[in-house]
């Protein structure tokens, strides 16, 4: 934050005062509001340091050692970083960095392993599932034959005898495991089995698990799967980029899937952000953080549900939850709504068996990440909850969200984002 406020005010706030003014709008009020969706987080100020150096305006097509453009000796260098720690930290065989994000880290994992038109079986997005795991309305489905799992609607859980029976009868090229939704462990040994059994390539997508991953506080996919994707900004907190870890027998695909055939010049400021970000996860802080991420989180579905809320599987073990709305007769839209005039920011989800609509669906989605790192611990975490049950179940009390929306902001002062150690 220092780096980019010294950058704003040495040169943005005189040049171009109308996106200054935006940004810092933005940064208030991100300073002013609890963020409780699950996919953000705040970078630390050492790796918004690394992104806003002038590596921006690098072009490295290409991979360290086997460049198009000269120059990059450095460039080389900090690449090479990165990959390093990337793969230290998760234990994997190789690890590619350039991929711009979860979704083309995702489409490039599907080049490297399948050839056009090939079955895909991956979790469907009104269960948890993401768009590039093969959506309708996502160019996956177009190059690839999707077939899609869910959950049991009575439970929220995965059936693993239910995908079994469908990696069998369809005898998929992939099996994509992994969500943007989902609260529960993911058994990765028996996707594991169920793919070798139906002989399919197994990928997993650990965008929002990855942090507990990198720390042990989660069981890994790696082990158990041919490519494993993630972003780099949920529970990992680090700047906004992918990771796309493999064994080395897909290597070359892999790096030839990102460069040459979906991308052109990756990053390298974010590159060197990711680097730094990779450092951070080895640190005893880190570890810290995710152990409170996680009591939060189980706190938080507890509270809500001491509270009268149907939490979808009945908790969670991981950093989100889902909380399905039907019985409280407010659709999920309404609620996010409502939450964000008392400064709460979650967004609406589907939950299982929804009877809405993806613009209106019956559920909302919250995770711990960005109050866990602000500090926010059991008290603000019970409050919290407290805060979400008044402005739900009075609806049409617009003094009373006014009233919460004070409370919300006199605690955020109380934890500023950015304190002097993060
Ligand atoms: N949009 C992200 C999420 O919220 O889970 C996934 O890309």
């Amino acid at each position: 934050m220092e780096a980019i406020r010294n950058l704003l005010e040495v040169k943005l706030q005189a040049f171009d005062p109308e996106v200054d003014e935006l940004i810092r709008d933005e940064m208030r009020r991100n300073e002013e509001t609890i963020n409780l969706i699950a996919s953000e987080n705040y970078p630390p100020k050492s790796s918004m340091k690394a992104i806003s150096s002038m590596l921006s305006g690098i072009y490295s097509e290409g991979y360290p050692g086997e460049r198009y453009y000269r120059g990059l000796e450095n460039i080389d260098k900090i690449e090479s970083v990165a990959i390093k720690r990337a793969k230290a930290v998760f234990g994997a065989e190789h690890a590619n960095v350039q991929a711009l994000s979860g979704s083309s880290a995702n489409i490039a994992a599907y080049l490297a392993l399948l050839q056009i038109g090939d079955p895909i079986l991956s979790m469907e997005i009104d269960a948890g599932g993401h768009l590039s795991h093969g959506a309708k309305v996502n160019i996956v489905s177009k190059l690839f034959q999707v077939h899609q799992y869910g959950v049991d609607p009575a439970t929220g859980l995965l059936d693993y005898d239910a995908i079994r029976k469908m990696a069998l009868e369809i005898k998929p090229r992939l099996i994509v495991c992994g969500a943007s939704a989902y609260p529960r462990i993911i058994d990765f040994a028996r996707f594991g089995a169920i793919a070798k059994e139906a002989g399919a390539f197994l990928m997993d997508d650990m965008a929002h698990i990855a942090g507990m991953v990198a720390t042990g506080d989660h069981p890994s996919p790696v082990p158990h799967c041919d490519i494993v994707t993630t972003t780099t900004h949920k529970t990992l907190r680090m700047t906004r980029g992918a990771l796309i870890l493999c064994r080395q027998e897909h290597a070359a695909k892999v790096d030839r899937a990102v460069f040459p055939v979906l991308q052109g010049g990756p990053h390298q400021a974010n590159i060197s952000a990711i680097a730094v970000g990779l450092k951070h996860l080895t640190t005893p802080e880190y570890k810290d953080y995710i152990g409170r991420l996680l009591k939060n989180a189980k706190l938080l579905a507890s509270e809500l549900q001491a509270l009268g809320f149907a939490i979808v599987s009945g908790g969670t073990d991981n950093h989100l939850m889902l909380v399905d709305l039907s019985a409280q007769g407010i659709d999920g839209d309404r609620a996010s709504i409502i939450l964000e005039e008392a400064n709460i920011v979650v967004n609406k989800n589907k939950v299982p068996g929804d009877k809405g609509t993806a613009k209106k669906p019956y559920g909302i989605r919250l995770g711990s990440p960005a109050i866990t790192t602000r500090g926010m611990g059991p008290e603000e975490v019970r409050q919290i909850a407290r805060w979400i049950q008044s402005v739900l179940l009075n609806p049409d009390d617009e003094a009373l969200r006014k009233r919460v929306k004070a409370e919300v902001t006199a605690l955020c002062r109380r934890f500023p984002i950015y304190q002097p150690t993060f």
